[in-house]
């Protein structure tokens, strides 16, 4: 993918914000607007929705996406940058007493800011389906995509809580990989770049979906962007 059509396609890979700048997958990343978790100062910053808040409908309501744009993944960002200076200030006056806490605050904090970013864009109002190298992979390592979509799907609708249904690319094994995460930072393999993830806590689906949250995973995996799971595995190939 050149950076013109890397541009176009929105693609984000969350880990990769840990990157150097000196290396040229962060210098594309920089310049994506949806895909930049954080500023100069390396301050973390919320983009816009790539689309309109009444883009999904019917199949995400408007308010629902405001408010869980607007509050759970704002509300994630801002508590983040707190977490990042609470510990900067507990370095700095050499006392260490409640870094672990923040330190903790910062892992479950910012992976909510990545794993929202990404959630944004994996999905459209539109039938799409996975093609080349990503189903080549899919058939590989599940089989076939629908037996990816029935694995992904159980996976998602079966979280203890509040959690999120992964589709990752793990580079250790050179495979993709469904994780079944809890709040947003446990249950993880290290190393997998996230490339499909379905929120299913319930400030998602709640005012829609009420307590049926199996029929909001269904309805999420009909409007999964699979353009951008692809763009995001081929970055994350490059970068392997
Ligand atoms: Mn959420």
């Amino acid at each position: 993918m050149n950076r013109k059509d890397f541009l176009k396609s929105g693609t984000l890979v969350g880990a990769a914000t840990l990157l150097s700048t000196s290396n040229a997958f962060a210098n594309n990343l920089t310049d994506n607007p949806i895909d930049k978790l954080v500023d100069a100062n390396g301050n973390y910053i919320q983009q816009a929705l790539p689309y309109s808040e009444n883009f999904l409908e019917p199949h995400m309501d408007a308010e629902t996406m405001h408010l869980h744009y607007t509050f759970h993944h704002g509300g994630a960002v801002k508590a983040a940058n707190k977490d990042l200076a609470m510990i900067k200030k507990a370095m700095d006056e050499n006392n260490l007493e409640t870094v672990d806490y923040w330190t903790k605050k910062l892992s479950y904090h910012f992976s909510s800011h990545v794993l929202h970013s990404i959630f944004w864009t994996n999905l459209t109002n539109k039938n799409t389906a996975p093609s080349g190298e990503l189903l080549k992979r899919i058939e590989k390592d599940f089989g076939s995509y629908d037996k990816l979509k029935g694995y992904i799907a159980a996976t998602s609708k079966n979280v203890d809580g509040n959690g999120w249904g992964i589709l990752g690319y793990q580079p250790y094994s050179d495979k993709l990989t469904v994780l079944q995460c809890e709040n947003h930072e446990k249950l993880t393999q290290w190393g997998v770049v996230p490339l499909l993830v379905v929120d299913v806590w319930e400030h998602a689906y709640y005012l829609k979906y009420k307590n049926k949250r199996a029929d909001f995973v269904d309805t999420m995996l009909q409007v999964i962007n699979w353009d951008n799971v692809a763009d995001r595995l081929n970055t994350a190939l490059k970068i392997k």
